[in-house]
């Protein structure tokens, strides 16, 4: 048993690793053998203890959560500092837990219903999670490269002392498996990181050379290190532990050695699943005649072989610690930790065990080994060899168990009443857009201050330009701009310093979004409230949309500002005309999208955009915009039509009460549904025009007023249900968007409309607009047709 004195991790002024800090190590090898147990046993105890109502596996990784627990335990229990933020392997998730179970911030209650509803969640998620998740993972490279990313945005806003005064900046880590780095965007990010000369990052990677599939190639781990190293990274690599390290020291030493070296991963892991005997046989027969391998083999018995040959550096404690807490600078750091998939499991290096869970019978044998007696599975220190109240103090003492809220709460920037309407006859909500931003960079104030763009090599084509030539490029260093200091003339006058509002991206819309992930949590993260927009040419979101999808995940808030967008991108050709983004915009959760037709309109929508940001029960915003000019009405917006606006449609052209039929236009076909309604009126003097600027929303509303009207709610009625109720019953609606027609034809279930679905569904074309309208038949004719039609069939 260890000692009664009080024992501290390091980060308290513990004794350094090494020998004089012997009983702290004691400590951290107990808990890590506490980590393993619990997650272990949550997942165990979710698969076959917990009662099951359908016949489904639960799950949990056991093997992927034995493969980090040492490192894990190393960070948690000795490493990090309140300030730190990690995202986890997704599929460690029952380790991270089991580490803010012994740190006081999980409940059993929540380990008993891991993968249940409610409790503990399958992959750590900052939204659902109750325990201090930091970056919610689960689609694998993502949460890696979101630690580049948040690194930026914490230097970002250090340097501009926007973070709370005594907020210390802290490292971003991301503990990846080794086949993340599969994934293309841990590349992408790689490159762009390396651009912006990131510091103060740690990526642990869990090397245990195992995917979900298979045992990988022998050789990665050279590419790892010169990839890292050319990005201008760190290598610090774990490959041997303490008593391997010993072992090789010894005479013959360097033969086991030079074995290891060679032994392809797929036998090196055949033999782990083995045991002793296993590497026994391969050592005397590939080493016999050694001089100094029979001593060596012989002061071992099988499991103390075994317990030898996997003492790789991922596994033994103090080569983590020394490498953790040697790693002092701010130079980005790639820590190259060898593991075994399933360390210390029966399943250990089987390349079928990642979704292997332990079978009864062996998790009573595991049960044994961790003398965990029946009924005690889920106390704190059972079956510890040390005593609970020196586990407890040490833990107790870890920065991270005393540090009550991790996370920030900033106050919100207020938002004026009216965001100004640049004023042209004709313009695109594109171009109207740019104006807008322009005259908030120059106008100031805390609003542009807190307004941060970025965008992925298309910010002067998605009209930033103006904005960025007032308020600068990001760079932690001044750049020298030669054609501004030679006084050349250009229209882009960029200048990169710290004091920038605008952070440019290579071309890559995954680091786009997880750029706007990371600036869209600052205010929680860091203490910072930022207002992020993001530009971005429509068609590719699809590009990077699993990134934007786990942006609103993890409920970072920003604004999307996609443009040019749809057909009317006319000559440039069918490769860059999105269709179905409107669609994307109704299905993403967390984002809430519209596509306003007039600049007046995007003007209410952007402060209105603003605000919801912020707000706690807010979301990101979507704006899809245009390049196509179209004329501006002659109006001021009022109340009425701001709220009609905001909530999603409204009639600019409104119907006689009663009328039969109503066209329905969401975006820049709304001058074809103009001159449509003209025509349609000589026969329906009644005829109403409803701009839909948000289909999100409309829909959102009238499910949730459905739902409620099921909920007893009788006179539950929502936007859309009130604007359309002035037609008559069984009307016509003709809707038109350029874009998907999905995204409008849902209205004609809002009561028993007959709708005339218009818009695209194929893929694009070049021409110009007059052309494409035509093809596609959203023009003037095609609405006026479609109209005639719905009336006809009617009557019969
Ligand atoms: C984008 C994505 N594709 C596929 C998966 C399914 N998946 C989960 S873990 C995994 C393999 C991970 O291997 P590695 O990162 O080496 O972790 P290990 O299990 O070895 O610890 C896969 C393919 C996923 N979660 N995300
Ligand atoms: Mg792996």
């Amino acid at each position: 048993m260890a000692s009664a004195q009080k024992i501290l991790p390091s980060t308290e002024g513990g004794a350094a690793p090494g020998a004089a800090g012997s009983t702290r190590l004691e400590i951290l090898r107990e808990l890590e053998r506490r980590v393993l147990w619990l997650a272990c046993w949550t997942i165990h105890n979710a698969n076959h203890v917990r009662p099951k109502r359908d016949g489904l596996k639960v799950g949990g990784h056991q093997a992927s959560s034995a493969s980090l627990t040492t490192l894990m335990t190393a960070l948690w229990f000795d490493c990090l500092r309140p300030e730190d933020r990690v995202a986890v392997k997704p599929h460690a998730s029952p380790a991270y837990h089991a580490i803010q179970y012994l740190l006081g911030r999980q409940s059993r209650d929540n380990l008993e219903r891991f993968r249940a509803y409610g409790g503990a969640q399958s992959y750590p998620s900052r939204t659902k999670d109750n325990d201090d998740v930091d970056f919610s993972t689960g689609s694998v490279g993502l949460g890696v490269a979101m630690t580049s990313f948040a690194s930026l945005v914490r230097d970002y806003v250090h340097i501009k002392k926007m973070a709370p005064g005594d907020a210390p900046a802290g490292r971003m880590i991301a503990l990846a498996g080794d086949a993340e780095l599969d994934e293309g965007n841990v590349f992408e990010c790689l490159l762009e990181g390396w651009k912006h000369d990131l510091r103060n990052l740690w990526w642990v990677i869990d090397y245990n050379r195992q995917s979900l599939d298979l045992v990988i190639e022998d050789r990665l781990f050279q590419r790892i290190d010169s990839l890292f190293e050319s990005m201008g990274w760190k290598v610090v690599t774990m490959k041997y532990g303490r008593r391997l390290e010993a072992a090789f020291a010894r005479r013959g030493g360097d033969a086991i050695r030079d074995w290891i070296e060679r032994c392809p991963n797929s036998l090196y892991s055949s033999l782990v699943y083995r045991g002793g005997g296993g590497f026994r046989q391969h050592l005397q027969r590939d080493l016999s005649g050694t001089s100094g391998i029979s001593a060596i083999l012989d002061e071992h018995d099988d499991t103390a072989l075994h317990a030898l040959m996997t003492n790789l550096g991922g596994h033994d404690m103090e080569t983590i610690l020394d490498a953790f807490h040697g790693a002092t600078d701010d130079r980005p750091t790639c820590f190259l930790a060898y593991t075994i998939k399933g360390y210390g499991l029966p399943f250990a290096g089987h390349k079928d065990n990642h979704a292997g869970l332990m079978s009864i019978e062996q998790m009573q044998t595991f049960r044994s080994a961790m003398q965990v007696r029946d009924g005690h599975e889920w106390d704190l220190w059972e079956g510890a060899s040390i005593a609970a109240p020196d586990l407890e103090n040490f833990v107790g003492a870890t920065p991270l168990h005393r540090h009550a809220a991790r996370r920030f709460e900033a106050p919100l920037v207020a938002i004026p009443a009216r965001i100004p309407v640049p004023r042209a006859a004709a313009i695109s909500t594109q171009e109207g857009f740019g104006r807008i931003l322009g005259e908030l960079a120059r106008s100031g104030g805390e609003l542009a201050d807190r307004i941060v763009t970025t965008s992925p090599d298309v910010a002067s084509s998605t009209s930033l330009g103006a904005w960025v030539n007032r308020r600068g490029l990001f760079d932690r260093k001044p750049q020298p701009d030669a054609f501004v200091d030679e006084n050349l003339p250009t229209t882009q006058r960029w200048v990169a310093s710290p004091s920038g509002h605008h952070i440019e991206l290579g071309i890559a819309e995954n680091n786009l979004f997880l750029m706007l992930a990371a600036l869209g949590l600052s205010h929680s993260l860091f203490g910072a409230r930022l207002l992020p927009i993001g530009t971005v040419y429509d068609p590719f979101i699809a590009r990077g949309l699993d990134a934007l999808n786990y942006a609103c995940y993890q409920d970072a808030r920003f604004i999307l500002v996609a443009t040019p967008s749809g057909l009317a991108l006319a000559p440039e050709g069918g490769a860059h005309q999105s269709v179905n983004t409107p669609l994307i915009g109704m299905g993403q959760p967390g984002l809430l999208s519209f596509e306003p037709a007039y600049v007046d309109e995007l003007a209410v929508i952007l402060r209105f955009a603003l605000e919801h940001m912020q707000q706690p029960d807010g979301s990101s915003v979507y704006l899809r915009l245009a390049t196509r000019h179209l004329e501006q009405p002659k109006r001021e917006i009022d109340a009425a039509l701001e709220h009609d606006i905001i909530s999603g449609a409204y009639w600019l052209a409104p119907p006689e009460q009663g009328c039969p039929l109503s066209l329905v236009a969401t975006g820049v076909v709304t001058e074809e549904a103009c001159r449509a309604l003209e025509l349609i009126r000589e026969d329906v003097a009644g005829a109403g025009l409803l701009i839909v600027t948000s289909a999100d929303r409309c829909h959102s509303d009238w499910v949730a007023a459905s739902r409620a009207r099921r909920h007893g709610e009788s006179d539950a009625l929502c936007h859309i249900e009130n604007q359309l109720s002035v037609l008559a019953s069984g009307a016509s609606l003709v809707s038109v968007l350029d874009g998907h027609p999905a995204a409008l034809s849902w209205l004609g279930g809002v009561a028993d409309y007959r709708i005339v679905p218009l818009g695209n569904e194929r893929f694009g074309q070049s021409g110009d607009i007059g052309d494409l309208f035509h093809h596609y038949e959203i023009d003037a004719d095609a609405i006026v047709d479609a109209a005639a039609r719905a009336l006809l069939e009617a009557i019969e």
